[in-house]
C-alpha cells in the first residue's frame, strides 16, 4: 500500500477506532487517546484496519488466560498438542505413543516404561511411534466432562488414554484383531465406550494370507472398548468387537440424543481393490473409486450390547467378537448407500442428521436418524451387500443433500444449526444450514458462506463443535499445506491452523499459526473451565495411580540399601541437591532408583539424567518415579537436573560410581 493510501487507512482507522472508544464510554485511562496510540501503532505497522481487528479477536493479554483448551492429535509424531484459544498459544505437547526425553517417557522412569511395554502386543521389540489422528475427549449426557482424552494411532490398532488430571498418558492398549485403525476415537454420550475401526482390513485371525484371499480372508473390525468410569482406563474383558466385511472402514461418530445407541462408520474401497500396479490391476486409487457408492456403516451397539451378553460371541485373540453373520441376523448392522469415496461422518447436535461428505462429490449428504430406523423397520432395502449385510434405500434414508464446493471432507456445527465443512480441494470452509428444527423450508439446507483457508483444509474444529451444545464463536482449520504462509525453512513447510472468528455474519481467518511437528488430524475443542488439572501432584504421587506410591519417602528419609547385587537408592530432589548424591555400585549391579520430588509449590519440576545410560527423567513437584537399569558400564557419571530449578541448579548434580 502506498504511503498516501495507507495515511488516509490510518485516519480512517483513528476515527474508528476514536468513534468506538466515545460509544464504549472509554474516556478514562487511555480512552480515545489511547485509541488513538493503537491507530498510531497500526499506521506504523502498517496494520490495515481488518489487521487490527483480527488481532483484536484472537488476543489474549499477557498474564491472562485463554477460553479454550484445543486438543489436537500430534500426527506422525506420536503426540497431542494443547493449544490455548482464541490466542493459538501452544501449551503443551503431550508425549503419547513416542519416546520423548524432556517428558522422561520412554528414558527409564517406571510409568512411561510399563506403559509403553503394555501397548505392544506380539514379540517384535517395543513400538516407540505413533500416527495421532482422532482425540475424543469424555463425555456426559454428550457434552466434554473434562476427564480424559482418547487417541488412536493410525499406524497401529492403538488407542491411549490421557488423564486430564495432569495431560499424561496412563494407558496405552494394543487392541486385538486391528492392525491401524481410523473409526474414531468417538466416546458414548457417557463414555461407556470409546470406539475405534480398523483403517486397512487384516487377515482374520492373525498371521498371513496373500492378497488374492482378499475377500474370504480378511477383515475390518469395529471395536467398543468399555471404560472404567472411575479410572477412566480401559477394559478389554468388557469389550466387544463387530466383523465387518474387508472395506477400507474410515471415519466414524457416535450417535447421541436422537441416535443415542447408535454408532456410524464411512467405509471405502467396497470394491475390495487390492492394488497391484506393476502387476497388471489397476492402482489402489483407481480400483477403489471404481462404483458410484460406497458403505455407511449403521450399528445399533446397545443391541450388539445385549447380543453379548446373550453369549452370541466368540473369543478372539481374548477379546468378545460378534461374527459377521450374527451381526446381521441379529439385526444390528446395515449399511446406506454413500456418493463415492465418502471420508467425514459427523452427527449433528440433536443427534438427527448424520452428515457424510465424499471426497469425489461436491455435496455433503445427510442422514435422518429417523428415516434410517423407519426404513430398517419396514426392511425397505435395496439388496444386500456381498456378504449378506442389508443396504437401505438411499432416497429412503436421505434428507438432503447440500452443493459445497470441491473435495468435501470433515464437518462440525455452531450452536445456531449451521454446519461447516471442509473443502480439501477449494482449500475453503464452507457454511451451510440444517433442516428442522434448525431452520425450515427455504432456509433449510443452503450454502451460507464460504472462506478461504491456506491451503488443502483436512479436518475443522469449533467449539465444543461435536458435542449436543455446541458454542461455536471460532473455528480452528487444520490445513495440511502452509506453501507462502511463512519464512522458508527448507522443503519441509509447517503445517497451519487457521482460526476463524463466527460472530458475524461472514467468517474471518484472523490468525495463522504454524505446527512445527508433524501432521495434526482431528482436534476438539473444550471450555477452559471443565479441566480441573492439578497444579502440583499430592506427595509421592505414583503417576500410574494418582495415588501415593509405595516408594514415597519425605526428606531425612533418605537411604541406600544393598542386597546380592541389588542396589536400592530411596533418594529424594529438592532445590538444590539430590540426597544421596553419591551413589557406590559395582559393575553388573541392577540399581533400582526411587526418587521422590519433594517440592510442594508449583513449576518446581526437577530432572534426572545419568550420561551414557539413556535415562532422563522429568519428575514433577509432588511425584515419585522409579528407574531401574544394570550398570554394566564402568566409570564415574555424573548425574544431573536437567530443569533449571534454582539459581543453584548447576550445583544440582551427583556422582554414579560403577566400579570395575
Ligand atoms: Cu481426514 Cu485420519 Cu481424520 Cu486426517 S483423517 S484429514
Ligand atoms: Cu533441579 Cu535443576
Amino acid at each position: 500500500m502506498n504511503r498516501f493510501g495507507f495515511t488516509i487507512t490510518a485516519v480512517v482507522l483513528a476515527g474508528l477506532l476514536a468513534a468506538g472508544a466515545y460509544l464504549f464510554g472509554a474516556r478514562s485511562a487511555g480512552g480515545v487517546a489511547g485509541f488513538a496510540e493503537v491507530a498510531r501503532i497500526a499506521q506504523v505497522r502498517q496494520l490495515a484496519p481488518a489487521d487490527v481487528a483480527a488481532a483484536v479477536r484472537s488476543f489474549v493479554p499477557p498474564g491472562k488466560h485463554d477460553e479454550y483448551y484445543m486438543i489436537s492429535s500430534g500426527g506422525h509424531g506420536g503426540q497431542v498438542l494443547v493449544v490455548g484459544l482464541p490466542s493459538m498459544r501452544i501449551l503443551k505437547v503431550i508425549a503419547a505413543f513416542a519416546n520423548e526425553p524432556w517428558q522422561g517417557f520412554g528414558y527409564g522412569a517406571d510409568w512411561s516404561e510399563t506403559i509403553l511395554d503394555q501397548g505392544t502386543a506380539g514379540g517384535n521389540g517395543r513400538l516407540t511411534w505413533g500416527d495421532t489422528h482422532h482425540p475424543a475427549l469424555s463425555e456426559t449426557n454428550g457434552e466434554y466432562d473434562g476427564r480424559w482424552l482418547y487417541i488412536n494411532d493410525r499406524a497401529h490398532g492403538r488407542i491411549a488414554m490421557i488423564d486430564l488430571r495432569d495431560f499424561r498418558v496412563k494407558q496405552i492398549v494394543d487392541i486385538p484383531n486391528m492392525q491401524t485403525s481410523h473409526g474414531g476415537v468417538f466416546a458414548t454420550p457417557n463414555t461407556d465406550y470409546v470406539h475405534v475401526s480398523s483403517k486397512v482390513p487384516t487377515v482374520w485371525g492373525g498371521g498371513y494370507a496373500p492378497l488374492d484371499q482378499y475377500k474370504d480372508r480378511y477383515r475390518g473390525v469395529s471395536a467398543w472398548l468399555a471404560v472404567d468410569r472411575e479410572t477412566g482406563r480401559i477394559d478389554l474383558a468388557r469389550s466387544f468387537q463387530i466383523e465387518l466385511p474387508p472395506y477400507n472402514q474410515d471415519l466414524a461418530d457416535a450417535g447421541k440424543l436422537a441416535s443415542d445407541g447408535w454408532g456410524f462408520i464411512n467405509s471405502y474401497n467396497t470394491e475390495m481393490a487390492i492394488g497391484g500396479n506393476m502387476e497388471g490391476r489397476p492402482p489402489l486409487e483407481a480400483g477403489a473409486s471404481a462404483r458410484d457408492f460406497d458403505y455407511l456403516h449403521i450399528i445399533n451397539w446397545k443391541k450388539a450390547e445385549e447380543v453379548v451378553r446373550a453369549g452370541k460371541f466368540e473369543t478372539r485373540n481374548g477379546v468378545r467378537v460378534i461374527p459377521l453373520g450374527t451381526a446381521i441376523a441379529e439385526g444390528l448392522l446395515y449399511f446406506a448407500p454413500e456418493p463415492r469415496s465418502p471420508h467425514g461422518v459427523d452427527v449433528a447436535p440433536n443427534g438427527r442428521y448424520i452428515v457424510v461428505s465424499g471426497k469425489l462429490d461436491p455435496h455433503t449428504t445427510v442422514y435422518d436418524i429417523e428415516l434410517i430406523k423407519k426404513a430398517i423397520a419396514e426392511k425397505n432395502f435395496e439388496g444386500t451387500d456381498p456378504f449378506g449385510v442389508p443396504i437401505l434405500k438411499f432416497d429412503a434414508v436421505v434428507a438432503g443433500r447440500v452443493n459445497v464446493g470441491n473435495g468435501p471432507l470433515h464437518t462440525q456445527f455452531d450452536e445456531r444449526g449451521h454446519a461447516y465443512t471442509s473443502l480439501f480441494v477449494d482449500s475453503a470452509v464452507a457454511k451451510w444450514t440444517l433442516g428442522e428444527p434448525y431452520f425450515r423450508g427455504e432456509a433449510a439446507w443452503k450454502l451460507v458462506d464460504k472462506v478461504s483457508v491456506h491451503y488443502n483444509i483436512g479436518h475443522l474444529a469449533t467449539a465444543e463443535g461435536d458435542t449436543v451444545s455446541p458454542d461455536g464463536r471460532y473455528l480452528v482449520a487444520l490445513n495440511k499445506w502452509s506453501v507462502d504462509r511463512y519464512p522458508v525453512i527448507g522443503p519441509l513447510h509447517p503445517q497451519n491452523f487457521q482460526l476463524i472468528d463466527l460472530a458475524g455474519p461472514k467468517m474471518q481467518v484472523v490468525y495463522d499459526m504454524p505446527i512445527p511437528n508433524a501432521e495434526p488430524h482431528y482436534a476438539q475443542i473444550i471450555k477452559a473451565d471443565k479441566i480441573k488439572a492439578w497444579a502440583v501432584y499430592p506427595a509421592g504421587t505414583d503417576l500410574r495411580t494418582m495415588g501415593r506410591s509405595p516408594y514415597a519417602i519425605e526428606r531425612g528419609k533418605e537411604r541406600i540399601e544393598r542386597r546380592g547385587n541389588v542396589v536400592t537408592v530411596w533418594m529424594t530432589s529438592a532445590r538444590s541437591n539430590f540426597r544421596p548424591d553419591t551413589i557406590r555400585v559395582r559393575r553388573g549391579d541392577t540399581v533400582i532408583l526411587h526418587i521422590t520430588n519433594t517440592e510442594k509449590i508449583r513449576d518446581a519440576t526437577h530432572g534426572f539424567a545419568i550420561p551414557q545410560y539413556n535415562i532422563q527423567m522429568s519428575i514433577d513437584p509432588g511425584e515419585t518415579v522409579t528407574v531401574r537399569f544394570v550398570a554394566d558400564r564402568p566409570g564415574a557419571f555424573s548425574f544431573y537436573c536437567t530443569e533449571f530449578c534454582s539459581a543453584l541448579h548447576l550445583e544440582m548434580q551427583g556422582w554414579l560410581l560403577v566400579e570395575p
